[in-house]
C-alpha cells in the first residue's frame, strides 16, 4: 500500500513538474484568448508597411537587438525614465537607429481595444518583424507566441551583447554562441543586411582611420571605398544614409553575400565572414545554392533566434504598455 502510495506522489510531482515544463512557447498560443491577435497584427503590417516598405528592415533589427538582450522580451522598448534614472536598452549606442517604436505601439494599442492584457509587446515584436518582411516579398518562419514581457533593460548590456559593426569573426562568434546560436546562423541571419540601410558612423572607420592614423581598411574593395568616399561619408564624421546592399536594398536576395565575397560588405563583421574558412564556405554555399535554399536557412535560424531566453509562464508580466512596465 505504501509503495503504491509513493508511485502516486511520484506522479504528481512529474504531472507538476512536466506541466510547469509545459510553459513554453507554442503556435496560436492566443487562440483562446484572444483569437485574432495575430490576425491583427498581420492585417495592421499588410496595410501600413507598403507604404513604408523601410521599416520592415528596421523591425527585423529590432527584433535581433531585443532577442541578444535578456532574450525576445520587449526590453528592448523600454524608455529611459528620468524617476528611475535607468539607461534603459534604448539609449545604447547599437539603438541609435532603431526605429518603428511607434509602430510596435499602434499595434498594441490595437490588441489592447481587442483583449486588455493578454499579447505581450514581445510577441508583437516577433510576430511583427515576421509579417513585415513577408509582405516586402521575403521569407516566412514560424513565430510560437506565449513570450512574456521583461522588467529589465540596461544599456550597458546592449552595449556588451550586441554584436558590434567592427566585430571581428571571433567576436561575432561568441556573441552568437552565447546566444546559442552557430557559426551557419551567424552567417544566414547576417543575409537580413541585403535589405535596409546603415549610417555611415556604422563604418567610417574602415575609410579613414582603419590604423588609428588614418588609412583605410584592406580589406574592403578599394574602389567600393573611393566611391563611399567621394559619393556617401564624405568626411570621417559624415552621418548620411546608405544602402548596404546597393540597388536591391529592398529585396531579400542574396546579393548581400555576392557583395561580401567581392570585399563589398559595409561593416567589418561582414568583411569578417571571410576571415574563417567555416563562414566563408558557408556563404559560398549559399551563393551557389548547395546549402538549401536561402529562405529556408534563413527560417530556420530565425525560428532559433526568437526563442532565445524567452520568458513563458509566470515569468515576466503582459505589459500595458510598451514603453513601461507595469506599475
Ligand atoms: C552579425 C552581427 C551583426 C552586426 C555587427 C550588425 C550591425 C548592424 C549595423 C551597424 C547596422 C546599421 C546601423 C546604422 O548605421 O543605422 C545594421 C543594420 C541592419 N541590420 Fe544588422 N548586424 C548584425 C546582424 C544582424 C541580424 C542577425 C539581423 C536580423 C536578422 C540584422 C538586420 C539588420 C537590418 C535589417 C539592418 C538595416 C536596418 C535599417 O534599415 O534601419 N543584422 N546592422
Ligand atoms: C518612448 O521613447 C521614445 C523615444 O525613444 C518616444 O518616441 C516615445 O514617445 C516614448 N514613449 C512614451 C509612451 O512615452
Ligand atoms: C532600474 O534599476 C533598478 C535598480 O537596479 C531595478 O530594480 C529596476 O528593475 C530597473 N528598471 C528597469 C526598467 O530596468
Ligand atoms: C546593468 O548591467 C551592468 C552589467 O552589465 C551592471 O553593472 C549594472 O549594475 C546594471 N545596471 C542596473 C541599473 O541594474
Ligand atoms: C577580436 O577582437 C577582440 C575584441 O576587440 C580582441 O580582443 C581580439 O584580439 C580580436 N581577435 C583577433 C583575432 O583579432
Ligand atoms: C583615429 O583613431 C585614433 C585611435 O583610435 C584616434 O585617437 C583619433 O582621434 C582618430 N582620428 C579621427 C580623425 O577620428
Ligand atoms: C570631425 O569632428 C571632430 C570633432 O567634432 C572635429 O575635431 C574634426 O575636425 C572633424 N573632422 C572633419 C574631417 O570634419
Ligand atoms: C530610439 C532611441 O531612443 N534612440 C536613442 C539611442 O541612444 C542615443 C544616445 O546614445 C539617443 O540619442 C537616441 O535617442
Amino acid at each position: 500500500m505504501g509503495g503504491f502510495r509513493n508511485y502516486a506522489i511520484l506522479i504528481l510531482i512529474l504531472a507538476v513538474v512536466l506541466g510547469s515544463a509545459d510553459a513554453d512557447l507554442k503556435m496560436n498560443f492566443y487562440a483562446k484568448t484572444c483569437p485574432k491577435a495575430e490576425k491583427i497584427v498581420q492585417d495592421y503590417v499588410n496595410k501600413h508597411i507598403p507604404n513604408a516598405p523601410s521599416l520592415a528592415a528596421t523591425l527585423i533589427r529590432m527584433h535581433f537587438h531585443d532577442c541578444f538582450v535578456r532574450g525576445c522580451d520587449a526590453s528592448v522598448l523600454l524608455n529611459f525614465t528620468s524617476s528611475t534614472g535607468n539607461q534603459t536598452e534604448k539609449v545604447s549606442v547599437p539603438n541609435q537607429t532603431l526605429r518603428g517604436f511607434d509602430f510596435i505601439d499602434r499595434v498594441k494599442s490595437l490588441l489592447e481595444s481587442e483583449c486588455p492584457g493578454v499579447v505581450s509587446c514581445a510577441d508583437i515584436i516577433s510576430l511583427t518583424a515576421r509579417d513585415a518582411i513577408v509582405v516586402t516579398g521575403g521569407p516566412f518562419w514560424r513565430v510560437p507566441t506565449g513570450r512574456r514581457d521583461g522588467v529589465i533593460s540596461n544599456a550597458s548590456e546592449a552595449l556588451a551583447q550586441i554584436p558590434p559593426p567592427f566585430g571581428n569573426f571571433t567576436t561575432l562568434q561568441t556573441l552568437f554562441a552565447n546566444k546559442g546560436l552557430n557559426l551557419e546562423d551567424l552567417v544566414v541571419l547576417s543575409g537580413a543586411h541585403t535589405i535596409g540601410i546603415a549610417h555611415c558612423p556604422s563604418f567610417t572607420t574602415r575609410l579613414y582611420n582603419f590604423t588609428g592614423m588614418g588609412g583605410q581598411d584592406p580589406s574592403l574593395d578599394s574602389e567600393y571605398a573611393a566611391n563611399l568616399k567621394a559619393n556617401k561619408c564624405k568626411s570621417i564624421n559624415a552621418t548620411t544614409q546608405v544602402e548596404m546592399d546597393p540597388g536591391s536594398f529592398r529585396t531579400f536576395d542574396l546579393s548581400y553575400y555576392k557583395l561580401v565575397l567581392k570585399r563589398r560588405g559595409l561593416f567589418q563583421s561582414d568583411a569578417a565572414l571571410l576571415t574563417s574558412s567555416t563562414t566563408r564556405s558557408f556563404i559560398t554555399q549559399i551563393v551557389e545554392g548547395s546549402l538549401g535554399n536561402f529562405y529556408t536557412e534563413f527560417a530556420k535560424s530565425m525560428e532559433k533566434m526568437n526563442r532565445i531566453d524567452v520568458k513563458t509562464g509566470s515569468t515576466g508580466e503582459i505589459r500595458k504598455q510598451c514603453a513601461f512596465v507595469n506599475s
